[in-house]
This record gives structure tokens, C-alpha cells and sequence, in this order.
């Protein structure tokens, strides 16, 4: 029997976090084993808030890197850079007539990060969440692994697809959001009531670049509470829940399992195992990213056997698309 189909990204945004590790990082390597999966850097995406190109260039790359760094292996999954594949904005622009206006006004991210860049309030932001329904229509897939803040633009994403099929025959596979059972959303370490965010970093945030003892150190400074009882209860004790879904998460255990484990004990306990796996974690990561890194050349080549490899489905579905919108297609292409 063939394998479930998957597809998901990350933008080059900045460093990713210890969020995106957890978040998704993590789970893409069991995925690639799972699934027939596709990983993308969401380059288009990044530009919305009109970062420096050649920041740009280095967190695109890194962002390969660090995929690498994690376990993924292009022989195994297909991993490309989403602006060299043009099927992914001209497949928006065909999507942007089967959204609604309303629809993305209702967009958390959008509210969001309108307010963070309120002197930027761009198209491009606006009109995310159709690239992003794009890149995952396009390739088909039944599953999106993502971390719990993009639950509501894959649920765009199956409104816009189901739209569409309904007006014009079955044409996209609707997908379905996969999210961790642990870690869906790390929160920053010092305000534990926001998520840990790589275009937001601050004291609270661990960089996948930290060095290991100063991510070490942020874990045993995190925020936690007064109430002095260890126990799993995000609502009341959100940055102790979170130290517990870190632990979980690097040692592959429940918050239950952790809970049970320092039961009793006092916060300091957790606080310096958890900070001892951050710092393990990272120094295994930073070790094998360097040993990446410094190939751009390799970098930039198995990008593009990657984007060959994930052209087929996405020219394949843009051509199925445009000819039921009625487009007349070059003869070529009929
Ligand atoms: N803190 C997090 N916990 C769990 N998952 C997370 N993700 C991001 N942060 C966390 C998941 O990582 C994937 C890629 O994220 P992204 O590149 O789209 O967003 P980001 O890392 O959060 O980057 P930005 O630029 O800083 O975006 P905003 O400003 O929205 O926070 C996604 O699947 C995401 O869920």
C-alpha cells in the first residue's frame, strides 16, 4: 500500500526557535518515513515583512540546513525552496478568486502581525494564507504537520479547496492538519503566554544558534509560578506547563510522564533537566548544521534536485486547475 501523502514548510524568517524544533523540526523526520513527504522553504512568504535580501539568502539556506541537520534525507523526503517552483504563486493568484475578503480579515496571524508592523500593513500579509493554501493544494497531499498556530489557515485551506471542487469537480485533495501531541505550541520562556516566535525573539526565546549553556541558562530563568506544585495545567501554570511539554517532547514522553517523575520535588529539578536536554539537543544540532552550512554549493544544488523532484504533481495540478477555470492552455500543455 502506498504511503499517505504530506506536505509542509517553514518560513526563512529569522533563526528558528527552540518552537519550531518541537513544533515541527522533530516531527518532519518521523513524517519522512511516514508519509511520501514534501518539505518546503516558504521564501514567498518570508518577504511580508521586507527583510534584508542577503538575510534572506542566509536563512534560506540555513533553513535547508537545519532540515538536514534534524535527519531529513532528499533521498528519503523532497525538500525545495518555494520560489523556485512558480506554480505556487500563480496557483494563488487563480485562489484569490475563491476567497473571500471576510475570510482572511478573520485571520489571527493577520491581526497579529498587522499590529506588529502597523507601518506595513501590506498585500502580501493580507493575502498570505491563499499562497500558503496554495503550496499545499498544489502538491496534493493528505496530511500538513504544522504547530498549532497554523490550524486556522489549513482550515482556509480546506474551505478554499472544497469551493472549488464543489464548483468545478474534484480537482484538490482536501488536506488535513497533523499536529504534535506534544509541544504544539512552545510558548516564549518569559512570557509564557505567547508563543516562542523566531520574527519575535527576546530573553525568552531559545535560537536553534544559542550557545548551549546560554540556552541552558534562559530554561532555568524561565517564568513560572508561586504555587509551588508541580503538576500539568496550562490554563493556571502555563510556563511550568511549558518547561513540562519541552521536557516531554526532547525525551519523547508525556506531560503525564513528566508530571509523575518530579512529583514532589521542587521547580529548580525540572528546570535544570530540562535546561541539561535543551542544551544536549542543541549542541548535537549545532554540530551537525556546521558540518552543512558551509557547502552553499551542495546547499543550492540539492535545492534544486528538489524542486525538480516536486515539479511533476505541482505543473501537473496547476494545468488540471487552470483547464477547469477555462484558461485556453498553450498546445503543449493539453
Ligand atoms: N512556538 C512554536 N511552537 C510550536 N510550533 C511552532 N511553529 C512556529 N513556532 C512554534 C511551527 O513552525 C512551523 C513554521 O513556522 P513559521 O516559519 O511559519 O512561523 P514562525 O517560526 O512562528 O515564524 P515567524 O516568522 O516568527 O511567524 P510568527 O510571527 O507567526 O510567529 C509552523 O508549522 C508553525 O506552526
Amino acid at each position: 500500500m502506498s504511503k499517505p501523502t504530506s506536505f509542509s514548510g517553514v518560513q526563512p524568517s529569522g533563526q528558528p526557535t527552540l518552537g519550531n524544533l518541537i513544533g515541527v523540526f522533530q516531527p518532519f523526520v518521523a513524517f519522512q518515513d511516514s508519509h511520501q513527504a514534501t518539505f518546503c522553504i516558504v521564501d514567498h512568504h518570508a518577504i511580508t515583512s521586507r527583510p534584508n535580501p542577503e538575510d534572506l539568502r542566509t536563512n534560506t539556506l540555513g533553513i535547508f540546513a537545519y532540515y538536514l541537520a534534524m535527519g531529513l534525507d532528499p533521498a528519503k523526503c523532497t525538500i525545495f525552496a518555494q520560489s523556485h517552483l512558480p506554480q505556487h504563486t500563480e496557483l494563488a493568484w487563480i485562489l484569490n478568486s475563491f476567497t473571500q475578503m471576510g475570510e482572511l480579515e478573520r485571520m489571527t496571524q493577520y491581526k497579529d502581525k498587522s499590529q506588529r508592523q502597523s507601518d506595513n500593513i501590506n498585500v502580501g500579509l493580507f493575502d498570505y494564507p491563499v499562497l500558503m493554501a496554495a503550496d499545499i493544494l498544489l502538491h496534493q497531499v493528505q496530511h500538513v504537520p504544522v504547530g498549532d498556530d497554523q490550524l486556522q489557515h489549513v482550515e482556509l485551506t480546506r474551505d478554499i479547496a472544497t469551493r472549488f471542487n464543489n464548483l468545478y469537480g474534484p480537482t484538490f485533495t482536501i488536506p488535513k492538519a497533523i499536529i504534535p501531541q506534544v509541544g504544539a505550541r512552545v510558548m516564549d520562556l518569559q512570557e509564557p503566554n505567547r508563543k516562542m516566535s523566531k520574527s519575535r525573539p527576546g530573553p525568552g526565546t531559545i535560537l536553534l544558534t544559542d550557545a548551549p549553556a546560554s540556552a541552558a541558562k534562559k530554561i532555568t530563568r524561565a517564568v513560572t509560578d508561586s504555587l509551588a506544585t508541580i503538576a500539568y495545567n496550562p490554563q493556571e501554570q502555563p510556563g511550568l506547563a511549558n518547561l513540562i511539554d519541552i521536557f516531554a517532547s526532547l525525551n519523547n514522553q508525556t506531560p503525564q510522564q513528566v508530571v509523575q517523575q518530579f512529583q514532589g520535588q521542587q521547580y529548580g529539578a525540572l528546570k535544570t533537566a530540562t535546561a541539561e536536554a535543551v542544551a544536549s539537543k542543541l549542541e548535537k544540532l549545532q554540530t551537525a548544521y556546521n558540518s552543512y552550512i558551509n557547502d552553499k554549493a551542495e546547499l543550492q544544488n540539492l535545492l534544486q534536485k528538489g524542486a525538480e523532484k516536486a515539479s511533476a504533481t505541482a505543473e501537473k495540478t496547476l494545468q488540471a486547475t487552470k483547464q477547469k477555470v477555462g484558461y485556453v492552455l498553450p498546445s503543449s500543455q493539453k
